[in-house]
């Protein structure tokens, strides 16, 4: 076989326009390929949801691959042990109630099963502002290549429709902080305002986290970090449980919305 090299450009350029194409309108839109919107996208895909994940990095993972200040290792409680489990992630006790696994092998993981379970990732790509119509409800994503973004070329952006969108972008809060400086104080947080992620405090942080998983606006969810960030809740530092467990509760919480 002999190979040509403009055929293998039009089959790259040919079948990542057809996906695009594709996910112009989709069911969910997740923004961050994090922990907890990995998690997020694998149970809404396998839900038969119609999903699609847009990272701005090269590489999916988020916060996950360095562990704890650069020790790659993380630390998952009991109750969440059993999502480990179900994508056969590789786990060690420790001290009864403790659980050890190593970063690397979560995250690319994560990213397998997710992707063989249909959830499609698109990397490179940053969401730099929401669509909304008449209902001020979040009604789609305004995307445009991580690139333009760094270079801080003046390009204009590219428009999806999608019927809810997952803010999974960690510390950041990037899509609420985007339509809270739009529509004002009107999340559903009690001050109607991002009230801003608290000092470490592992114990309460986990906790939170799962009341904080949910529509802080209308078709704007929140997982992961990000809720804590939005509902002002701690910190919780390498102990990655709890954004196991809420990209699953988002999940779940879409699951019993959109059916
Ligand atoms: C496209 C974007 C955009 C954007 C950001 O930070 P993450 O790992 O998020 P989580 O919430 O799944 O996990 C949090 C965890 O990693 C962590 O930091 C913990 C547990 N910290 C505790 C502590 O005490 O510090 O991933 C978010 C992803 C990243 O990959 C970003 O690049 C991406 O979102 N992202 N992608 N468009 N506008 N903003
Ligand atoms: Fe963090």
């Amino acid at each position: 076989m002999e190979l040509d090299d403009v055929k293998i450009s039009r089959a790259i350029i040919e079948s990542f326009m057809e996906d695009f194409i594709d996910y112009t309108d989709i069911d969910v839109a997740i923004v961050g390929g994090g922990p907890s919107g990995l998690v997020a996208g694998y149970y809404l895909a396998k839900a038969d949801f119609k999903v699609a994940l847009f990272e701005r990095k090269l590489s999916i993972g988020g916060g996950m691959w360095g562990g704890g200040m650069m020790f790659n290792k993380i630390v998952v409680q009991e109750e969440s042990k059993r999502i480990l489990d179900e994508f056969g992630i590789g786990s060690q006790k420790y001290d009864d109630d403790y659980y050890v696994a190593d970063s690397v092998e979560c995250v690319s993981t994560l990213c397998s099963k997710a992707t063989q379970a249909g959830l499609k990732i698109f990397n490179l790509i940053s969401i730099e502002d929401v669509m909304m119509k008449e209902s001020k409800d979040v009604a789609g994503l305004v995307l445009n290549w991580s690139a333009v973004e760094m270079g801080r070329l003046h390009v204009d952006p590219l428009t999806i429709r999608t019927k809810a969108v997952i803010d999974a972008t960690g510390h950041d809060c990037e899509v609420v902080k985007v339509v809270e400086k739009k529509v004002g104080p009107k999340l559903n947080t009690e001050t109607g305002t991002i009230m801003g992620e608290k000092p470490m405090w592992a114990e309460v942080g986990e906790k939170a986290l799962m009341d904080n998983t949910k529509e802080a606006y209308p078709g704007l969810y929140v997982t992961g970090m990000a809720a804590n960030a939005v509902y002002g809740s701690p910190r919780m530092g390498p102990i990655f449980g709890g954004m196991l467990l809420s990209g699953e509760r988002i999940a779940e919480i879409l699951i019993e919305k959109l059916k």
